[in-house]
């Protein structure tokens, strides 16, 4: 079985010149990396990985967005018990539907995914669509990340526990990578049609992005089809996906960029594209749609389960009397506990399901986010439909496995619960899981 080694490691995260940053990372046949070496298969693969924990730490391996079988989800501990160091766990499943994934750390994952416990997984095309007419002619993964590093280059590793930040928008970094370097610089051919899959793996930060100059269109959201348009920004919350297709610059321009706003309205270059060559032929404007997935089952709206999901607390809105290990708390007991977040007036309550669905039933959750920070839900084992965002046109029939719910804002989602076992939905800010927004539901 090929094996999957989490242990510690170092990378070139910061600018040469800098010293290199000691991580923790995953590796298959070679020393470990960040991003994490990327899996690549078709769709309807087996996958197989055998996880040797070589951490001081246990840990266990979430295979995001893939609509996997409950028992090798790796949300430790609610569906396996996390893998002590030393110790081993086989993975082995199959992942149904092509998209762009990733795959990280689900313990004591605010710590963990932030050493650098993440990397791409990608599952190709049903069919050939790289080289027909209208496609991209070639693809690059681009893993973002997010690095809360001292002057050293160091990862900051006493604030595992800052309950300020948890408060607000989370652990915030001050250090953006791209494929784990600092502004890498990409060679593309002026007209060249490039597919770009973009993962957000930090474990806090929204990632505004834009592509000037390139004709960005999007074609998936978070490794489902979408029909291609036209982007100009891109919002990336954390663990969302988005495949957009770009065309170099025939203006005899050398060079264009991703850029990135860190939060202050100020874009950020982040990856450079370097053109050289020929002008190609034109491909034409129009963007051939990905293949279809064909395989996510549509939701039955006229007999669905009704549920919600109530998002309270964090600063300048504080949290009312909230459930926490079975007893109800204010929130100076509940901040004592490290809770500060609260989904339907419990924080973290991991002893009952929030809700349990028959299997192959319609559910539709009204998501309200009654806080001033945007939180980005996350279901496991799932894909959701998004039926209607309150002030949002424009997403509605998107299908993802994370959904970006701003202050205030209402989401409104559907999904057929095919998939048994049980599984967790919470916040991807991690921060924010750790904090109170966790919670499961159970599918039989
Ligand atoms: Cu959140």
């Amino acid at each position: 079985m090929p094996i999957l080694r989490a242990a510690p490691a170092s990378a070139q995260l910061a600018p040469a010149g800098y010293p290199s940053t000691p991580i923790w990372a995953y590796a298959t046949a070679t020393a470990g990396t960040v991003p994490g070496p990327e899996i690549r298969l078709s769709a309807g693969q087996r996958v197989r990985f055998q996880l040797i924990n070589d951490l001081p730490q246990p840990t266990a391996v979430h295979w995001h967005g893939i609509r996997i079988e409950n028992a090798m989800d790796g949300a430790a501990p609610l569906t396996q018990a996390p893998v002590p160091p030393g110790d081993t766990f086989d993975y082995d499943f199959v992942a149904p539907d092509p998209g762009t994934y990733w795959y990280h750390s689900h313990n004591r994952s605010t710590e963990q995914v932030a050493r650098g416990l993440a990397g791409p997984l990608i599952v190709e095309d049903r069919e050939p669509w790289l080289g027909e007419p209208g496609a991209a002619t070639r693809e690059l993964v681009l893993v973002l990340d997010d690095w809360l590093l001292d002057s050293d280059a160091r990862i900051i590793e006493d604030r595992w526990e800052d309950l300020h930040a948890a408060s607000h928008g989370g652990r915030m970094g001050n250090t953006v990578t791209v494929n784990g370097a600092a502004y890498p610089e990409l060679d593309i051919q002026p007209g060249e049609r490039v597919r770009l899959r973009i993962i957000n793996t930090a474990t806090d930060r929204i990632m505004p992005l834009s592509l000037p100059h390139l004709s960005a269109r999007l074609i998936a959201l978070d490794g489902h089809p979408v029909t291609p348009r036209e982007i100009d920004t891109l919002i990336l919350g954390p663990a969302q996906r988005a495949d957009v297709v770009i065309d170099g610059r025939v203006d005899g321009e050398a060079r264009a960029n991703l850029l990135l706003d860190p939060g202050n309205g100020e874009w950020v270059e982040i990856t450079g594209f370097i053109h050289s060559g020929d002008n190609l032929p034109s491909t034409g404007t129009d963007v051939r749609p990905l293949p279809a997935w064909g395989t996510l089952p549509a939701p039955d709206l006229s007999e669905s389960q009704r549920e919600t999901l109530l998002m309270e607390g964090g600063a300048m809105r504080g949290m009312l009397e909230t459930r926490f290990g079975g007893e109800t708390m204010g929130f100076r007991k509940l901040a004592a506990n490290g809770m500060v977040w609260a989904f339907n007036g419990a924080a973290n309550e991991m002893d009952k399901p929030m809700f349990r669905a028959a299997l192959g039933r319609t559910v539709q959750m009204e998501m309200s986010n009654r806080s001033v920070f945007p939180h980005a839900i996350h279901l496991h084992g799932h894909h959701f439909t998004i039926l209607s965002k309150s002030g949002a046109a424009n997403i509605e029939g998107d299908v993802r496995d994370t959904v970006l719910i701003g202050a205030d804002e209402t989401v409104e989602i559907a999904f057929v619960a095919d998939n048994p076992g049980v599984w967790m939905i919470h916040c991807h800010m991690l921060s924010h899981q750790k904090s109170g927004m966790m919670a499961w539901f159970e599918v039989a």
